[in-house]
């Protein structure tokens, strides 16, 4: 029996930016509903949908007071069965965002945990601090221990109510769970009950491998994450993973008609820590994000700019590739920026024609000629680009909010901190969905949520939806070629060549099977194959992104930022 979650493509929704449908400027449910007809025809399977649970917002849904309503901006819990009833009917399963490294501070079991009103005394990570008796509390020096969270400030939050600290690896209004509490694990199983008993289809895990804080002893200073080797990948994390699977998905799988299926974001993992969370033997998730492939052109995550390598690029995705059972693909999603305009080229956005089409649909090829599960961001589809915000008070991300504090304390230039904070934060990819022309971009009729980039007018779902040579258009073309082939689905992958621009692998089944080679040109330049390539880049076209229609032994180069995908056998 094919792998349900193997076969088909996962569409994300960032639900706050997709479409409104009651004219407040912020997307909901209902938009989303009005949607899945061309969620559908895009050959979505299933819908990772961000968070819609009751939330005070302060990170977008993050940060959840309530894992068993929906968040009154979002609409209502039928509002949300009518969106997994009307998904079904088009064969598409919604997967949950679980969100339980943290919850937001306005939950009823942290409001009850910071009075000691049992049993919630201790569900979260409290701590008496370091101070001596008459200590002023706010003083660092005080703090539990020297961790720094992933919002660039300090872990620890006293709470005067419980005179004591709490930890939150991310915002203060983000106080960690505390899963040496086997109360807290009782929690977290019922609300995936709840949510299999509604007829999700699976789970997006939030920082997933976070979870488990082996020890609070200080951590080695270091410039991002201090004290990550006290609580990353540990086996106390893996023992919860497992718990979850056998005693509840796996349970669901057994009586549903679909397995259940769970992919984890991993943060900082190398792949040896992400087989441990997602070899099929583990039985722990099904799947893991990393981060590695889309830090090629980065240090510090993805906040410092480097030099981009094709090469680089072709090694880091040669280790996954070859190093996991499966892979979970991605080139976007509302953590990271557009994939146009951070490996692409996003000149002459919205024409025909432009680097801005080419590099896009470049992204396309890579996207469905990898091995493993593709995801795509909402508005990926039709190559939305970064933002084109033009002030930090445009910009409406804690994270970078945040980052620019930290680089203002240590007296970054104005400018520089602004070039850099353009090039990562996460707004990028937040802005409104572009569904036409018309003013509002067909997202909204009210001033939306976040800025809507001014190249909506040309660059729009509506403009490309019937356009043969679209960016959408090629979306669908990549997803159906993978979707007939088991040698793009199963095939192993192979690297085969590599410059600053040049990017090759091949993808090979049974000898029966067709076999593939494909050829990426990063750079706005043309380049000359070497003669090794071009002896590999043989055969009859499969996918090419400028509309080649032959390619034989006179072909010596790959035009800029061409993709092309050559069947050999
Ligand atoms: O992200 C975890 C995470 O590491 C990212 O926050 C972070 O932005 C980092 O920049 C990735 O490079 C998850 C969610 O995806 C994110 O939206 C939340 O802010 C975060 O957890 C806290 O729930
Ligand atoms: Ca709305």
């Amino acid at each position: 029996m094919k792998t349900w979650w193997k076969e088909g493509i996962i569409y994300q929704i960032y639900p706050r930016s997709f479409q409104d449908s009651n004219g407040d400027g912020i997307g909901d449910i209902n938009g989303i509903i009005s949607r899945l007809d061309e969620i559908a025809e895009l050959g979505t399977r299933a819908i990772w949908l961000s968070p819609v649970y009751k939330s005070p917002q302060t990170d977008n849904g993050y940060d959840i007071s309530d894992y068993c309503a929906i968040d009154p901006i979002f609409g209502t819990m039928a509002d949300m069965e009518s969106l997994i009833k009307e998904s079904k009917k088009r064969n598409i399963g919604i997967v949950m965002d679980l969100v339980i490294n943290h919850t937001s501070d306005e939950h009823e079991w942290f409001q009850k945990s910071r009075r000691r009103i049992e049993p919630y005394t201790d569900y979260y990570i409290w701590h008496k601090g370091k101070n001596v008796v008459g200590k002023n509390p706010y003083d660092k020096k005080n703090f539990p221990n020297n961790w720094t969270s992933f919002f660039m400030e300090g872990a620890w939050e006293y709470d005067d109510i419980r005179g004591e600290y709490y930890l939150h690896l991310f915002h203060k209004k983000q106080p960690d769970l505390n899963y040496h509490n086997p109360l807290v694990l009782e929690e977290v199983k019922k609300i995936l009950q709840f949510w299999l008993d509604k007829g999700v289809a699976g789970f997006r895990c939030d920082v997933i491998n976070v979870l488990w804080k082996t020890s609070l002893a200080d951590g080695k200073k270091s410039v991002m994450l201090t004290g990550l080797e006290h609580y990353k990948c540990q086996e106390g994390n893996h023992e919860i993973l497992r718990q979850l699977r056998k005693e509840v998905l796996d349970k669901y799988s057994a009586i549903a008609e679909f397995e259940c299926f769970t992919v984890g974001e991993s943060v900082m993992v190398n792949l040896e820590e992400t087989k441990l969370l997602s070899d099929e033997a583990r039985r722990e998730l099904n799947m893991a994000f990393y981060f590695d492939h889309l830090e090629v052109d980065r240090v510090f995550a993805r906040f410092v700019p480097k030099k981009f390598l094709a090469k680089e690029l072709l090694k880091r995705l040669t280790k996954w590739q070859q190093g996991l059972d499966w892979n979970a693909l991605y080139l976007e999603n509302h953590d990271q920026t557009r994939i146009v305009s951070h490996y692409g080229d996003d000149s002459g956005a919205g024409e025909h024609g432009s680097l801005w089409e080419r590099s896009a649909k470049l992204m396309a090829t890579l996207l469905f000629t990898l091995r493993g599960t593709p995801f795509v961001f909402q508005g990926q589809e039709i190559g939305m680009t970064n933002f084109d915000f033009t002030d930090l008070d445009d910009v409406k991300d804690i994270e970078t909010h945040n980052l620019n504090r930290l680089m203002k304390k240590f007296c970054f230039p104005a400018a520089l901190r602004w070039k850099w904070l353009r090039l990562s934060s996460r707004d990028n990819t937040r802005t409104p969905f572009q569904w036409d022309g018309s003013s509002g971009a067909g997202f909204s009729t009210a001033a939306p949520w976040l800025g809507i980039n001014a190249n909506y007018k040309q660059l729009n779902y509506a403009a490309q939806k019937d356009d043969p040579d679209s960016v959408l258009s090629y979306y669908k073309k990549m997803i159906a070629l993978r979707s007939s082939s088991e040698t793009l689905k199963y095939g192993d992958f192979k690297p085969l060549a590599a410059t600053n621009s040049l990017l090759m692998f091949s993808r090979e089944a049974a000898p029966a099977e067709p076999a593939f080679v494909a050829a990426f040109n990063f750079s706005r330049k043309r380049i000359k194959l070497n003669e090794d390539a071009r002896v590999l880049l043989q055969g009859k076209i499969a996918a090419s992104n400028i509309g080649r229609e032959s390619w034989d032994t006179t072909n010596t180069h790959l035009d800029a930022w061409e993709a092309l995908v050559l069947q050999t056998n």
